[in-house]
């Protein structure tokens, strides 16, 4: 590769690194304990969102073991990881739960499931280059659908 051509690349990787952490940090500014805490996971899940999908896009080399890696921390956030970040009633500023989530905890568990059951699928699926996208597209879906329902709408 031409040395120009690796710095362009070098640069966008660095500028879009830089615009999810610049987002996340806006959006998360002055959150304390433990609203900080799943603000910090919810940023650390994009990020590796990110990377993945910036691979599947051809913006970063594809790498499976990079992608199992990443898989089996989106993953680790799922769970009880994720749900034990939601005590009864956490809605501080400027957390963006709704309250829906304690009145159908079930769901919202169900959903916190469901990541680490589809991340774990993308994990399995890590070697087998064509069906990375599908699995990857099923964990996105999952953040989506909790989002829709759980978390306020931004402006
Ligand atoms: C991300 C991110 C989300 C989800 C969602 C998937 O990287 O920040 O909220 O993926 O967009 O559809």
């Amino acid at each position: 590769m031409k040395s120009g051509v690796k710095i362009f690349l070098a640069v966008a990787l660095i500028a879009g690194g830089a615009g999810v952490s610049a987002h996340v940090a806006m959006a998360h500014g002055g959150a304390k304990g433990i609203v900080k805490e799943r603000m910090d996971a919810m940023g650390d899940l994009a990020k590796t969102m990110k990377q993945v999908g910036g691979m599947l896009r051809g913006k970063v080399p594809y790498d499976p073991t990079e992608i199992a890696q990443a898989a089996e921390r989106l993953k680790q956030h799922g769970g009880s990881e994720m749900t034990k970040l939601f005590p009864d009633g956490s809605l501080e500023a400027p957390s963006e739960a709704k309250p829906e989530i304690w009145a159908n905890w079930q769901k919202f568990e169900a959903f916190a499931n469901d990541l680490s059951e589809k991340a774990g699928a993308l994990k399995a699926a890590s070697m087998d280059q064509s069906a990375v996208p599908a699995a990857f597209g099923a964990v996105g879906k999952t953040c989506k659908a909790c989002h829709e329902e759980f978390r306020l709408k931004k402006d």
